[in-house]
């Protein structure tokens, strides 16, 4: 099944247990949309419930205040997805089904759906699943214990299963990005490359990954 949606080149992830504990999650996300971001997660593995809610209705303030087209998706959970009036879930093998969430966040809310092997990518092309992320690519020390990497030759195989929305994770940086898209990535999703100088740094990327970039790709430079 096609994608409906297109998503952005870049996909940033604020993962609230990598940010300095001087920064709060909404001056980060404030930075990384004044960096031209529009594609954000909130991903929060140590945090209960009711401090994600607070923390996705703070991000969802700062952004409608933008006036700004930035989306916000919600890692692992659609309850707290919809409770947030987010805009989707991304969810992981373990988490519900994508069918099983979207009783929760039904069309036009986006849900997408980590993979970590070509079986799991064969699987998740058969749901209803917006997007389909792929990682590790390569290595990374974002997640605990991550899956094997999957490599430039893995995400290649995997674009050709697929016509689905296809986000690259896990290892990304601004030096290798530009391959990561050449691979068959329609989008980059990014913890670690984005925490310093967030502002910059997402500028940066998005510079890389939009037509200067992506001309240098075509031209194999
Ligand atoms: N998921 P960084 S890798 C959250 O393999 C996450 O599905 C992965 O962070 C997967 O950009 C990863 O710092 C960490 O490597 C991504």
């Amino acid at each position: 099944m096609e994608s409906k949606i297109k998503l952005p080149v870049l996909y940033a992830i604020i993962d609230k247990g990598c940010l300095p504990q001087s920064v709060s999650v909404v001056e980060f996300a404030g930075e990384l949309i004044r960096g031209g971001v529009t594609l954000l997660q909130y991903r929060n593995k140590m945090g209960n419930a009711r401090e994600m809610l607070s923390d996705l209705r703070e991000l969802k303030r700062v952004i409608s205040k933008g006036g700004s087209a930035v989306r916000l998706l919600v890692n692992d959970r659609a309850d707290l997805c919809v409770a947030a009036s987010a805009d989707g879930v991304h969810l992981g093998q373990d988490d519900l089904s994508v069918e099983g969430a979207r009783v929760l966040c039904k069309s036009p809310m986006i849900v997408g759906i980590s993979t970590h092997n070509l079986k799991q990518v064969e699987a998740a092309d058969g749901t209803s699943a917006d997007y389909i992320a792929i990682g590790p690519i390569f290595q990374t020390s974002s997640k605990a214990n991550p899956d094997p990497v999957v490599g430039l030759d893995g995400l290649k195989a995997v674009r050709k299963l697929t016509k689905k929305q296809l986000v690259a994770i896990g290892g990304i940086t601004r030096g290798n990005c530009q391959q990561v898209i050449k691979a068959g990535a329609d989008s980059v999703a990014v913890i670690s490359d984005l925490l310093r100088e967030p502002e910059k740094s997402a500028q940066e990327f998005v510079q890389l990954l939009t037509e200067t970039g992506t001309r240098n790709i075509r031209l194999g430079q």
